[in-house]
C-alpha cells in the first residue's frame, strides 16, 4: 500500500494522476475502509489517498460529489457498497450461487444500518439506543455464523465475512468495546482476518484514526 503524506493539494494530484488502484476517501476507516481491506487481503498494491478536504478538481470526477471513490485509469467508481461488490468481484470473493451472492450483499448493506447510528449517537440516550442496536446485529450475525460457518452461508469466505470482521472491529474501535464481548465466532472471525499476513501488514500500517 502507497499512502502520500504531504499536504491535500498533493495528495489529490497523486490521486488523479494515480497508475495504481486508488481509493480516495477522507482521513478515516468509514465508508473506505472495507474496500481497502478488500484491496490488502487480495495483495493489491494501491493507492490508499486520505483527503482533507474534497477541492475543485477532485470534485469534477465524483459521480455524486461525495467519497470514497474507487479509480482504476479512467474508470471512476463512487458509492462504498458498489465499490466493495466491484472488488469482491474482481477479485472472486463474492460467493458462487446467485442467492450465495444475494446474501453477502444483504450483509454489507446492512453494517451500515449499525455503523452509521453508532457514529451519529451524540447524546446518552442515542448511546444507550445503540448498544441495543450492537446486540441485535452482533447476536444476528454470531448466530448466523454458528449456523452456516460462513456468513453468505456458502462453502467458503466472502466479502461479507470479510465486511463483518470490519464492522465488529470497528464497533469495538468507536468506544463500544464492552458491548462487543462475548461472540466467540466473531472473535474467531477477528482473529482469522487478522493473523493473514496481508491484512497484518495493511493493519499495522494504516494510519492512527479517530474514527
Ligand atoms: N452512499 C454513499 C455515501 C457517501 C458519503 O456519505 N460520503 C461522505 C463521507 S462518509 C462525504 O463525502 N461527505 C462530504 C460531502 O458530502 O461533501 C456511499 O456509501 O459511498
Amino acid at each position: 500500500m502507497s499512502t502520500p503524506t504531504t499536504n491535500n493539494n498533493n495528495i489529490i494530484a497523486s490521486a488523479l494522476n494515480s497508475t495504481l488502484p486508488t481509493i480516495v476517501y477522507f482521513r478515516n476507516r468509514g465508508k473506505a475502509e472495507i474496500s481497502r481491506l478488500l484491496l490488502a487481503y487480495f495483495n493489491v498494491e494501491f493507492l490508499d489517498a486520505r483527503v482533507e478536504t474534497i477541492d475543485d478538481e477532485l470534485r469534477q470526477i465524483l459521480p455524486y460529489s461525495q467519497l470514497p471513490i474507487y479509480k482504476e485509469g479512467e474508470f471512476v467508481l463512487a458509492q462504498s457498497s458498489a465499490i466493495a461488490r466491484y472488488l469482491a468481484e474482481k477479485y472472486d470473493f463474492i460467493g458462487k450461487t446467485l442467492q450465495e451472492k444475494a446474501i453477502a450483499h444483504e450483509i454489507v448493506d446492512a453494517i451500515w444500518d449499525l455503523v452509521v447510528p453508532i457514529v451519529r449517537a451524540s447524546t446518552d440516550a442515542d448511546k444507550e439506543k445503540v448498544k441495543s442496536l450492537i446486540q441485535q446485529f452482533l447476536t444476528n450475525w454470531e448466530k448466523r455464523i454458528e449456523k452456516y460457518t460462513y456468513i453468505a452461508q456458502g462453502d467458503g469466505y466472502t466479502y461479507a465475512d470479510l465486511a463483518i470482521y470490519f464492522a465488529y472491529d470497528y464497533v469495538s474501535f468507536l468506544g463500544y468495546s464492552n458491548e462487543t464481548q462475548g461472540y466467540p465466532k466473531l472473535e474467531s472471525l477477528k482473529q482469522h482476518f487478522e493473523t493473514i499476513p496481508s491484512i497484518k501488514r495493511y493493519i499495522e500500517s494504516r494510519p492512527v484514526t479517530k474514527f
